[in-house]
């Protein structure tokens, strides 16, 4: 592809396909399927898309290429960059910062510098590929800086940023050393995308106090002769496919081996996240553990799914262990020899196994202590076309704004998840299946395209 001729950009901290180092010495690409790529993919391939991001591996060298359309352009990553821009400034500072400092973020000056560098370093790979005039969608907390950046090198683009994560309240948000920075360079985009109104409402606040930027219109702010736009647009999944997929014989059968493999027991509780200190894995084992103490469980299994994640990181280490051994306490006070009460997973599953737990769970557990939106929560929904099942939902996750027909429960109050817990896990069907039928509809009308679409038209990219 000819430099400087994409009409639409996409850039993320990672492509969607991962560069592998053989054992050999050679280097091999592995796409890596994920709900973002599945929206944008039809877009990106119909108008000479490109996606901007870093490969996965540090210190390699790849050269941009053309795939079925998409060019996909790597950053390149040096192994003290990935420490620091990466694990340090992304997941280290920022991330517990805007996860209401439910982990005490470090505040590091070269963390920083590395932020900042690789920040410009991504400004000119965009600037490289984008045509004329084209537009850009920027992705999520690792490039806050990029929006600025790139306008300040190319003033003709169509700049978009979304939030994956939350915005954090503005007193948190103060703390940060750099928070001036950082909301100017998201100022330097046209729209300011983030889940819910409340991440609206905290970025507007702050970006009058902090920078000159003046209220505009409603969810708008006038800024260096520009006017930046701000909106909510709640994330969803690809939810027709996952509905389809949960219905295949395959998956039906599968969902019946697992129960069986469990043991038959009457009720089977799921947990499913990414190894997160945010998820609250250990405040739905509390419950769990409380619940087998009062002798209030019955004749229930919890299987605990936790997809390892940035194992390098601190906290996340000590996280683990904790885990690790609350499973190890709870299995040690009730198991029984051949049949375990609680099973934890530290793997990551295909797809289709994925949806066959979703299918094979009466009970949902979704407990994060803060989440930007959480899509396990909606694709369980998804995956419940016999309308079995319920959704237990912290009130803290970007979801529970639309999906009001779950169990709601305050992941900090112990005994309120341990009540809701018992009362999903005998929960009068005919009210459980209303209740389901109602989050059905919510999830399957929004769907992951709708979300990309409106957040286009927002920016004013023609359909
Ligand atoms: C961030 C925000 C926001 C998990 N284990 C396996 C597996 N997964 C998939 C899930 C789901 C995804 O990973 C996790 O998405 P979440 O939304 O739950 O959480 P984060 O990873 O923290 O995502 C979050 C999201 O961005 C989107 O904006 O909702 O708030 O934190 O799709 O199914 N997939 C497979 N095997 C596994 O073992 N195949």
């Amino acid at each position: 592809m000819a430099q400087q001729s994409a009409e639409f950009v996409v850039v993320a901290n990672r492509l969607p396909v991962d560069l592998e180092k053989l054992p050999d010495g050679t280097q091999r690409w592995k796409r890596s399927p994920g709900g973002l790529v599945t929206a944008l993919e039809p877009m990106l391939r119909s108008r000479e898309g490109a996606w901007v991001g870093w490969p996965g591996l540090a210190d390699a060298d790849a050269e941009p290429f053309v795939e079925d359309g998409l060019t996909l352009h790597p950053v390149r990553l040096s192994g003290q960059e990935v420490e620091d821009y990466y694990e340090g400034f992304s997941n280290g500072t920022l991330w517990p910062l805007y996860h209401d400092v439910v982990a005490p973020p470090a505040f590091h000056r070269h963390w920083w510098q590395a932020y900042v560098t690789v920040n410009k370093r991504f400004a000119q790979a965009v600037a490289e590929v984008a045509g004329q005039g084209a537009t850009v969608w920027i992705q999520d907390y690792q490039l806050q800086l990029l929006p600025a950046e790139l306008r300040a090198l190319r003033p003709d683009l169509r700049i978009g940023f979304f939030l994956h994560i939350p915005f954090p309240p503005t007193e948190l948000f103060q703390q940060l050393p750099w928070r001036k920075e950082i909301v100017e360079g998201l100022l330097g985009a046209d729209l300011v995308g983030f889940h819910t109104p409340g991440g609206v409402r905290n970025f507007r606040w702050l970006a009058t106090r902090f920078t000159d930027a003046t209220p505009g219109a409603r969810n708008e702010v006038n800024y260096g002769g520009r006017t930046v736009k701000l909106g909510a647009f709640p994330i969803s999944i690809d939810s027709a496919h996952l509905d389809e997929l949960s219905r295949t014989p395959e998956v039906q059968q599968r969902a019946k081996e697992i129960r069986n493999d469990l043991g038959n027991p009457e009720r089977v509780i799921l947990g499913v996240d990414r190894l997160d200190y945010t998820k609250g894995i250990d405040v739905r084992l509390r419950a769990f553990e409380e619940l087998l103490l009062e002798d209030r469980a019955g004749d229930t299994v919890m299987i605990q799914l936790a997809t390892p994640s940035r194992e390098r990181v601190e906290h996340y280490q000590t996280m683990r262990a904790g885990i690790e051994q609350s499973v190890g306490r709870i299995n040690g006070s009730y198991a029984r020899v051949g049949h375990p009460v609680l099973h934890y997973l530290h793997q990551s599953l295909p797809r289709d196994e994925l949806a066959a737990f979703f299918v094979a769970a009466d009970v949902m557990l979704v407990t994060p202590l803060r989440d930007g939106m959480n899509l396990v929560a909606k694709e369980y929904v998804a995956c419940r076309g016999d309308l079995g099942g319920v959704l237990v939902l912290s009130e803290f996750a970007g979801a529970a704004i639309e999906l009001k027909e779950s169990v709601l429960v305050n992941p900090h109050d112990t005994d309120g998840v341990k009540n809701a817990l018992h009362r999903a896990l005998t929960m009068p069907p005919e009210e459980s299946r209303k209740r389901m039928r109602s989050l059905r509809r919510q999830v399957l009308s929004h769907d992951v395209d709708r979300w990309a679409r409106s957040f286009l038209d927002a920016l004013g990219l023609p359909s």
